[in-house]
C-alpha cells in the first residue's frame, strides 16, 4: 500500500535530486562559446523558421517582442559538468513561433549568427519546453550569453541552446550540428547522460 504524505509531495525536490548524474552545482554562470561573441544589432536582427518545403517564416525584433512571453525559471545543465538551478528567463515560447507552421519535420537544426549549429528533436521545442529567450535575471540577455536572443531548451544539455539564434531549419531526418559532428550526442538528455554519440 502506498503511503502519501501531503506535506512531502508539496515540497520542491531537493538540490540533490535536481542534479543529473555526473553534474555538479555552480552558483556562477560560465560562458562557453566556440568562437568570438558576434555583435548582433536588434535593428537588423531577424529570426526565421524554414520548413522542409523551403517556406520561410520570419520575425523582426519588433515583431518578436510583440508576441506573448513566458518567464520560465529552469535548471540548466552543461555537458562540461556544471549545472545551475533556478535560472530566471523571459522569452517567447517556441510553441507560439511554431504555431500554424505546416510541417512533417521530426528534427530541427538551430543556427546561430556566429555560424554555430546544433540539432534537436522537434518535439523538445514544443509543449512548453523551449523558448526564444531575450532576458536573463530581469535584464536584457548579455551578449556573451547569447544576447540579443538565444534558444533556451533546459531539458537538454546546454550546448543545444543555441546562442545568438538566427534560424531554425525543420528537417524530416536528423542531421548532426557542430558539436554533434565532433562526437556529441544527437539527443543530449542530461538525465540519461547522453553526452557522446553512443551514450
Ligand atoms: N551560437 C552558439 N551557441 C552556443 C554555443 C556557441 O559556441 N555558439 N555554445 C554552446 C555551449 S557548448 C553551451 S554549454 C552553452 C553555453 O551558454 P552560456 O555561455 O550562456 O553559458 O551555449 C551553447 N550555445
Ligand atoms: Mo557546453
Amino acid at each position: 500500500m502506498a503511503i502519501v504524505s501531503r506535506g512531502f509531495t508539496g515540497k520542491r525536490r531537493g538540490n540533490e535530486s535536481r542534479t543529473p548524474p555526473g553534474q555538479y552545482l555552480t552558483q556562477d554562470f560560465p560562458v562557453l562559446s566556440a568562437g568570438p561573441t558576434p555583435q548582433v544589432n536588434t535593428d537588423r536582427w531577424e529570426f526565421s523558421i524554414v520548413t522542409e518545403m523551403g517556406e520561410k517564416h520570419h520575425w523582426s525584433w519588433q515583431e518578436m517582442r510583440a508576441l506573448p512571453t513566458d518567464k520560465p525559471t529552469v535548471d540548466i545543465h552543461c555537458v562540461t559538468t556544471w549545472s545551475k538551478l533556478d535560472t530566471r528567463w523571459r522569452g517567447v515560447p517556441l510553441d507560439t513561433l511554431l504555431d500554424g507552421i505546416d510541417t512533417a519535420a521530426t528534427h530541427v537544426m538551430a543556427h546561430g549568427y556566429d555560424g554555430y549549429t546544433t540539432n534537436l528533436p522537434l518535439d523538445e521545442l514544443r509543449h512548453g519546453k523551449a523558448w526564444l529567450a531575450y532576458e536573463y535575471d530581469g535584464k536584457p540577455l548579455h551578449p556573451e550569453h547569447g544576447g540579443p536572443a538565444r534558444l533556451l531548451v533546459p531539458n537538454l544539455y546546454f550546448w543545444k541552446s543555441a546562442k545568438w539564434v538566427s534560424k531554425l531549419t525543420l528537417l524530416v531526418r536528423d542531421e548532426p550540428g557542430f558539436w554533434e559532428q565532433n562526437g556529441y550526442h544527437d539527443y543530449g538528455d542530461p538525465w540519461q547522460e547522453q553526452r557522446y554519440q553512443g551514450d
